[in-house]
């Protein structure tokens, strides 16, 4: 790469290698990640700062954790729900937005639930949404099939409302602080219980709960199938651009091989040189290091 970089940093050979290739290419995937958020305010989840460093996924983002103590997973979801709601799309948000309109065979693959891409107008057909939206919620309930979109209540219900600080009120301190209250009994913490949940207004039995996927969950069949629908097309795919994302969770990450089994080069946007998908970077690739919201406007122009 040449050492004559650009503003944003993007070294002027493989901006150039690179917009030469994406003026040729017509099928173009985008698979995004948390990191597409980061300058939109919203924390990450394994990076610095990253949100399952203060939480334990495991505590918190499985159907378990959800029926042992909904409330603090509500806890955690109504908390995300008013960041992202207060959380405006950066550039790079907007830039992709601009590209999937221009290019007429493009698909973007999104694993972040934070809305911003919607809110960034994304041509919706182009956008699949891998693991849900925080602004959705649906019934818990096995046999009940109710689910609504709700961007309009912050906090969801009352009893979830946020601390006047808008701390996080899941955090594993807080989280200690909470049980040293509860145990200490020097506070009557309003227990988050099924009184005070979202409760399912079709089936009446059923908590209200997130409308993300978790894991151990499936992602959405439909999101799947149209997925599949466009890769299984039998024509090859030019390019897919991994932006802001440790690629570890799957089955998301899986799209990159098979992006690359069907002919695409693969151009990663990373504020983290180390965090390349499984199989590591190809000869012809592109790894642009640095902040997406920065790169994404620089090198899609
Ligand atoms: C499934 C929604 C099975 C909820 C999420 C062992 C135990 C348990 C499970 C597994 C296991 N091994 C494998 C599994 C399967 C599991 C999995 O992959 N686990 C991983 C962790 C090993 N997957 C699942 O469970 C999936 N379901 O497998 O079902 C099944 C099959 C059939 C039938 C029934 C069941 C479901 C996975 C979905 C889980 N839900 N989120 C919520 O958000 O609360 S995943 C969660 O991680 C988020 O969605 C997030 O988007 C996703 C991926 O994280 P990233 O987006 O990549 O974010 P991360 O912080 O990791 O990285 C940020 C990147 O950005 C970094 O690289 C950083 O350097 C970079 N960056 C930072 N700032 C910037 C930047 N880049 C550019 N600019 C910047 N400014």
């Amino acid at each position: 790469a040449s050492t004559a970089a650009r503003p944003s940093g993007v070294p002027q050979e493989d901006l150039e290698s690179f917009q030469a290739h994406l003026s040729k290419s017509t099928r173009i995937l985008a698979l995004l990640g948390a990191g597409l958020s980061a300058s939109s305010g919203l924390p990450t989840f394994r990076g610095a700062g990253g949100l399952w460093r203060t939480h334990d996924a495991m505590q918190l983002a499985t159907p378990e954790a959800f029926a042992r103590d909904p409330g603090l997973v509500w806890q955690f979801y109504n908390y995300r729900r008013h960041m992202a709601l207060k959380a405006k799309p950066n550039p790079a948000h907007y830039a992709l937005a601009e590209l999937a309109r221009k290019k007429e065979d493009f698909m973007t693959l999104s694993q972040n639930v934070d809305g911003l891409s919607p809110r960034a107008k994304h041509p919706e057909d182009k956008l699949k949404l891998l693991h849900g939206s925080l602004f959705d919620v649906k019934c818990s309930d096995f046999f009940c099939n109710y689910t609504e979109s709700n961007n309009y209540t912050d906090p969801i219900v009352p009893a979830l409302a946020i601390p006047t600080d808008e701390s996080d009120p899941t955090t594993s301190d807080a989280l200690q602080r909470r049980e040293l209250d509860i145990s200490n009994e020097n506070v009557s913490l309003p227990e988050l219980d099924y009184r005070h949940l979202p409760k399912c207004p079709k089936c009446k039995r059923g908590l209200l709960r997130p409308g993300v996927v978790w894991f151990g969950e499936m992602l959405p069949t439909n999101v799947i199938e149209d997925i599949d629908n466009w890769m299984t097309k039998n024509k090859k795919i030019d390019l897919i651009m991994v932006i802001g994302t440790s690629a570890k969770v799957y089955p998301a990450a899986g799209y990159v091989d098979r992006a690359r089994v069907k002919g695409a080069k693969v151009a990663i946007i990373n504020m983290d040189s180390n965090d390349v998908p499984a199989g590591g970077l190809r000869k012809g690739d592109w790894f642009f290091e640095g902040d997406a919201a920065q790169i994404m406007p620089e090198i899609l122009k």
